[in-house]
Order: structure tokens, then sequence, then C-alpha cells
């Protein structure tokens, strides 16, 4: 059955791969399964053809014939209960996997989301100065923390997971900000991550979109 998602016509990051298409392209990638892409305009994401796929008008979603989901932690796991590469297959191994896909979004990703806002969006406030340590601080707690569980092992809990590539894509979100560089372990697991050949093909592809918007 085909498979659909949806990008960015224009990703504000500049092909920079932080869009979260990257995460479904890069799941995608890893279990071989081919995919379209159906590209939006800022417009197109709240008309209601796109809200009738996702409720908040954002990208990704994820079409397959009837089925249709949104939510990056949800399309990650449906492709990884789907096809092998992203699961192992001892039942506690997956609840444990899936444990980690939680913390990614629900624990590691909300801090280093404040940041990015806090430098992004409130650098012009009067209080800006004040607080922008103390949000620093919140994602160094949770890096501390997740550098000392990942230890010097390659990956989180034994091989490869969809609980690796979602952390790993989230991690990604502190590019350019010298945080992640104060955790060498992480910096190294996220540096692994990037090297698997499903992670280049799905950068290169949300580039080769951003290249082909940008010359036309
Ligand atoms: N929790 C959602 C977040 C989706 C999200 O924030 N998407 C961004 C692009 S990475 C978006 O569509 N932003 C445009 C908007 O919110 O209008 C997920 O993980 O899929």
């Amino acid at each position: 059955m085909t498979i659909t998602i949806t990008a960015f016509e224009r990703s504000p990051d500049g092909g920079r791969g932080l869009a979260r298409d990257t995460r479904v392209r890069w799941a995608l990638e890893e279990v071989g399964q081919p995919y379209n892409v159906r590209l939006l305009s800022f417009k197109a994401l709240k008309d209601p053809a796109h809200l009738a796929r996702h409720p908040f008008g954002q990208i990704p979603t994820y079409e397959e014939g009837d089925l249709v989901l949104f939510e990056t932690g949800a399309i990650v796991l449906h492709i990884a209960e789907r096809h092998p590469g992203l699961m192992p297959k001892d039942a506690n191994a997956r609840a444990r996997a899936i444990t980690w896909i939680f913390a990614a979004l629900n624990t590691v990703e909300p801090p280093i989301l404040e940041l990015a806002n806090a430098r992004l969006l409130e650098s012009d406030k009067p209080w800006s100065d004040a607080r922008l340590p103390l949000v620093e601080d919140r994602v160094r707690d949770r890096l501390a923390h997740l550098s000392v569980r990942l230890g010097d092992a390659d990956w989180l809990d034994g091989a490869f997971s969809a609980g690796d590539l979602l952390m790993i894509s989230v991690l990604q979100r502190l590019k350019g900000s010298g945080i992640l560089e104060e955790y060498p372990k992480l910096s190294g697991y996220v540096g692994r991550g990037k090297t698997r050949p499903a992670y280049r093909r799905a950068f290169a592809a949300q580039l080769a979109v951003f290249t082909a918007a940008s010359s036309g």
C-alpha cells in the first residue's frame, strides 16, 4: 500500500533536517518502505483538506490506504510495529523501546523546545537574559541524566530502535546551541545516528525539497 507523508514546501529550518518529517522519513528508510511526499505551504496547513488529516494543522502526517495518522511518535511507532527493523522481538524489550519513544518526546523534547523558543522568540524581551540560563539548565539536567544512562553503549537499550531514532532526532534540535557538546557521550550518540545510511537518505531527501524550493 502506498504511503504518503506531508512536509513543508519550504522548510523554515533551511534544510537542516529539523522539521519533523525528517523523523518519519528516517523511520521509513530504516525499514525500507518507499513513500510519497505531499508538500504543503504554510497557508495550506490550515486549509480544511489538511485539517482533516491533522487536527492542529501541522506536519508531518502519514497516510496509508484508509489510515491517516498525525504526531511523529504515533507515526514512528506505527512504522516500527508494522515492519521489522526498529523494534526488538522480545516483548519486554519492545516495551522498553516504546518507553524510550515516550521519554524522547515527553521528557527530553519539551525543555529543548522551550530553549529554542526562548532563543528565537523571546530574545528581545526585557527578562530574556535572566530567563535563558534557567531554561538552559533545565536542558542540561535532562542531558546529564540521559548521558549517565547511555554510558558507553552505542544505543539506549541494546540494538538501535525507534526509541533511539526519536531521541537522536530530538537531541539534534540542540544543533548550534553548544549544549550538546558539553556531553561527549551524547554528541557521539547523535553522531552515530547521523552516520546511519537510512538517516543520510532521509536527510538528503528533505534537503532536496529545500534546495529545489530555493532555486525555483
Ligand atoms: N507534536 C507534533 C508536533 C508537530 C509540529 O510542531 N510540526 C511543526 C513542524 S516540525 C509544524 O507543523 N509547525 C507549523 C505549525 O504548527 O503551524 C509531532 O510530533 O508531530
